[in-house]
């Protein structure tokens, strides 16, 4: 099976929306001495890991809201290492909000997909694994334009 098969095969089985599905951090567990969460390239997480950032201190934690934007070509995986918080994800068609609270799942955000994330708690580090560097080019910040831009993909 090719690389590609493999991940349409996994993406399939727990889609959330088009293009977004749970990911499983692997556990290693060290009895008292606490856990390890690890996330490999093309095997926890299905793409070449180019970048990652964290977003934390969130002061105004119950009103912040990040996101509100959906990406042309860049994949990402979400993991809530600390605390929680709430991950609303729109295809376009489909709006879903999912909860974010156990360390080892995490989000797999993939191409042309509106993501938005609040409610989070005020001990909330969300760690984000992304294929590519940063590139304002990618980003769509406007909810119309991206309407506009799926719509033309599916024709
Ligand atoms: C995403 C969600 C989950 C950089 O210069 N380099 C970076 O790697 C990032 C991530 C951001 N920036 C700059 C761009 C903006 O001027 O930092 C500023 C804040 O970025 P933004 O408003 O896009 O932050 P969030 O938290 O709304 O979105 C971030 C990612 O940007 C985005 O790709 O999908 O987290």
């Amino acid at each position: 099976m090719t690389e590609a098969t493999a991940k349409g095969d996994a993406m399939d089985k727990n889609e959330i929306v088009v293009n977004c599905c749970y990911l499983e951090a692997e556990k290693y567990k060290d009895g008292l001495d606490g856990w390890l969460g690890i996330l490999e390239n093309n095997k926890h997480v299905p793409f070449e890991i180019k970048r990652v950032y964290f977003i934390y201190n969130l002061i105004n934690h119950e009103a912040a809201v990040r996101g509100k934007h959906a990406h042309k070509r860049l994949e990402q995986a979400l993991f809530c290492i600390s605390g929680a918080c709430d991950i609303t994800v729109d295809d376009g068609r489909e709006r879903r909000t999912i909860t974010l609270n156990k360390t080892h799942t995490g989000l797999y955000i993939g191409p042309r997909l509106w993501h938005e994330m609040k409610n989070f708690q005020d001990n909330c580090i969300l760690l984000v694994l992304a294929s590519d560097l940063f590139d304002e080019d990618d980003y769509i910040r406007d909810y119309h334009r991206f309407t506009e831009y799926v719509m033309k993909g599916r024709t």
